[in-house]
């Protein structure tokens, strides 16, 4: 593992750290929003009091905490690879570049010693196909940490999603809201396990699964701002078009999400792309407000 030079100094000064993935650099938002969007997340966290650690590896070290540089490599590159765990192995043994999902970020930065990741929306049950069942969700149930996201990502089966994670003990909580969002929408009609309302309401709960000595991570679920909703009708229409589109472009494994995302964006002229970035930005700030209370 190779830290950063400010990571390192949140290290010993006990500062709250909060980590954040790289797939969604490189393969999740366009360039050059995913470049700017890099920069403004971990401003952000900055100035919220937080120190960002964004994880990916780069020539097979784990490195937590980029420099300018290797952001623009993630977000300019089209050999960087999306990895999730089964693939840990292979970039270590073979010095490889590769961008980290929620799977890979959550089992690196938990083994740093950090508490707290911020992302957009993690990896579920993938609709009609139910076999294909993201490896975020497998680690999420094996890794104590806590992830801020927006839910699962809309393209899922968001019910067998929460299925899921309730059949394999992950606990889901809703900030400031009754109900499990659903990316870029703020309702689902599924249920979240406990609201809370503060960061402390939020902090004494991972720390009692902590007492508890149990291996699941925490989920915060935390809604698009408001004016970024899309409205789920308007929504669905878009997205059987480009369900159908992967099904006729035979897209499968790690290629379906970053396509359906991409593909999205282009049907809806841009507003699943700003809604993405939107939540990503408020979810950073959740974050690092949960990271203070738990240092
Ligand atoms: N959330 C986003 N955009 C993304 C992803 C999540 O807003 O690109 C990425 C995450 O890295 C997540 C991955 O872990 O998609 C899931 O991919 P798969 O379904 O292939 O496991
Ligand atoms: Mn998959």
């Amino acid at each position: 593992m190779k830290f950063s030079r400010e990571v390192a100094q949140a290290f010993a000064n006990k500062q709250p750290l909060v980590a954040l993935e790289s797939t969604v650099i490189a393969h999740g938002l366009p360039f050059p929003q995913n470049i700017e969007t890099a920069f403004n997340l971990e401003s952000i966290i900055r100035d919220a009091g937080a120190v960002p650690a964004t994880i990916a590896v780069f020539d097979g070290e784990f490195c937590i905490g980029l420099s300018q540089d290797q952001i623009e490599t993630l977000a300019k590159s089209d050999s960087v690879r999306k990895i999730s765990r089964r693939d840990l192995s292979i970039a270590l043994a073979k010095n490889l570049t590769c961008a980290t999902t929620v799977a890979t970020t959550s089992f690196i930065a938990h083994r740093a010693g950090i508490k707290v990741f911020s992302t957009g929306g993690i990896g579920g049950v993938h609709r009609g196909f139910s076999s294909d069942i993201s490896a975020d969700l497998p680690e999420l149930a094996q890794t104590p940490i806590t992830v801020v996201c927006s839910g699962a990502k809309i393209v899922l089966d968001l019910p067998a999603t929460r299925e899921w994670l309730e059949t394999n003990g992950v606990t889901v909580l809703g900030w400031k809201c009754g109900e499990m969002p659903a990316f870029y929408s703020r309702s689902s009609g599924l249920p979240i396990d406990e609201r809370v309302d503060s960061a402390r309401e939020a902090g004494e709960i991972i720390a009692a699964r902590d007492a508890l000595g149990l291996s699941n991570s925490v989920l915060v679920t935390v809604p698009v701002p408001e004016e970024f909703e899309i409205d789920f009708e308007e929504l669905e229409e878009i997205l059987k078009r480009s369900l159908d589109f992967a099904d006729a472009e035979k897209i499968s494994g790690k290629e379906i999400t970053p396509f359906l995302l991409g593909e999205m964006s282009k049907r809806s002229g841009g507003k699943t792309l700003a809604s993405n970035i939107a939540l990503l930005e408020n979810n950073a700030r959740v974050a690092a407000e949960i990271a203070a209370a738990i240092v």
